[in-house]
């Protein structure tokens, strides 16, 4: 008798766990396990496609930039109008321009155009999004989401990874 409860315990344990790894992944369509480092975020909805999604561990604790790059297969423009972040709330689209006197500043726009059958990529020095208040910072290794919305409604969910500044000159 003990055995056997024991036996049962263990199998519903065993599927729980199972249940939560589950959950855990993405998107069915993984491509499957590259070491340690969380993949970086994508998706997808008919011709648009956002991938390489990622976050520079903050160098401010209050603000975080947002890069992925977004491709738009279809023979209509597309555009991104907004993006909500489980980190705070508030998050703005930017894009990085050069003054009158030749130093590299960032402002705020309503939106970034897609156009039909290109691809346009958010990073540092160009368009990127900005995660700001941040109530604490995300740490490397941390991931969090990001809803991206399109005109006309489209929306799509992306899983972020936070990933060490290295490599990249954090100019933007
Ligand atoms: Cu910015």
């Amino acid at each position: 008798m003990r055995d056997h409860t024991g036996a049962r315990r263990t199998l519903s344990a065993v599927a729980v766990l199972a249940l939560a790894t589950a959950c855990s992944t993405t998107t069915p369509e993984e491509e499957g396990g590259t070491g340690h480092a969380p993949e970086r975020g994508h998706a997808h909805s008919g011709d648009l496609t956002v991938s390489g999604a990622w976050m520079p561990e903050p160098a401010n604790p209050e603000v975080g930039a947002l890069y992925f790059e977004i491709a738009n297969g279809a023979e209509a423009d597309r555009t991104l109008t907004g993006v909500v972040t489980s980190l705070s709330e508030t998050a703005e689209l930017h894009t990085t321009g050069t003054g009158d006197n030749g130093a590299s500043h960032m402002e705020e726009v309503e939106e970034i155009p897609v156009p039909a059958g290109e691809t346009v990529e958010l990073t540092s020095g160009g368009h990127h999004v900005m995660v700001l208040d941040l109530p604490e910072p995300p740490a490397e290794g941390e991931e969090f989401t990001a809803v991206l919305t399109f005109a006309g409604g489209t929306e799509l969910d992306l899983t972020v990874p936070v990933e060490a500044m290295a490599g990249n000159n954090g100019d933007h």
